[in-house]
């Protein structure tokens, strides 16, 4: 997939059943992953050059590289854990987690990039310590 402007992936990752790969160009590169027609709990695992998901086939996964610029990624409506293990200093990436309790665990620090980003996911963070704190409280 190449070409200036944007790249679209629309509803649901099932249809992924291989190795997709998205690649822009010296132009400002948007790509969309969109997962949004999904209803299953879903998890997905983003490092700086790929993005796995339970909603994908087996051999399903979406690598990208520094050319794609803004990496938006949309989940489900079910109780999505979104892992992120790295993200590229050339990338923005922006993850919605979509309806019900979703789960972002981060193991490493995208925010660097990103002060918009930073906030969001520290409110994220804040408000999935709080359930776990409610949670210990049963
Ligand atoms: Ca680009
Ligand atoms: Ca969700």
């Amino acid at each position: 997939m190449a070409g200036k402007g944007q790249s679209y992936i629309p509803g649901s990752l099932g249809t992924i059943q291989n190795a997709l790969t998205i690649q822009g160009n010296e132009g400002t590169d948007t790509a969309y992953v969109d997962d949004s027609g999904t209803n299953a709990n879903t998890t997905f695992s983003l490092t700086a050059t790929s993005l796995v998901s339970s909603s994908m086939g087996a051999d399903g996964i979406i690598n990208y590289d520094e050319t794609v610029d803004n990496l938006n990624i949309k989940a489900g409506n079910g109780d999505d854990t979104i892992t992120i293990n790295a993200t590229t200093p050339a990338c923005r990436t922006t993850i919605y987690g979509g309806p019900a309790n979703d789960h972002f665990i981060i193991n490493e620090e995208p925010w660097k990039s990103s002060a918009g980003h930073c906030r969001r996911f520290q409110h994220i963070l804040r408000r999935h310590s709080d359930d776990q704190r409610s949670a210990r409280r049963k």
